[in-house]
């Protein structure tokens, strides 16, 4: 699957700084922020700088070094919120089906409380 990129996109306004965000961590090849319409005390999002619109447009097109970054910064956020020690969600919405808002690659890290289960 190809993928085109709006870069009008909300996430690319952040990137570019036409929109204020409240930055957790930022590292050559991604950013992590807080989001917006927090569900959680803690809800990070974790975006790679590149203009990529989700996981398999990312693991196609990016380089060693932007992924090896990406992985790194959604690990620091986690050690940075201090996550690890009561538990913590990773999502990627995808797509149309995984109501995804915002196409820019992007993870949210959720954690402070229960969050209830997913899947059955
Ligand atoms: P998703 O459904 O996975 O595409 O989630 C997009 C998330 O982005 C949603 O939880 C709200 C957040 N969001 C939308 N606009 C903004 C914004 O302008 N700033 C920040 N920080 N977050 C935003």
């Amino acid at each position: 699957m190809s993928y085109s990129y709006d870069d009008q996109n909300i996430f690319a306004k952040i990137l570019r700084g036409e929109i204020p965000n409240d930055t957790v961590l930022e590292t050559e090849y991604s950013l992590a922020f807080r989001d917006i319409r927090a569900q959680a005390p803690v809800h990070v999002l974790v975006i790679p700088k590149g203009a990529y619109v989700c996981f398999d447009h990312f693991a196609q097109e990016a380089s060693d070094a932007e992924v090896l970054d990406y992985v790194r910064a959604v690990g620091e956020v986690c050690r940075m919120e201090g996550v690890e020690e009561k538990g913590f969600r990773m999502i990627a919405n995808a797509g149309e089906h995984g109501l995804q808002e915002v196409p820019h690659l992007h993870v949210h890290i959720l954690a402070g409380r229960s969050l209830g289960r997913m899947l059955d």
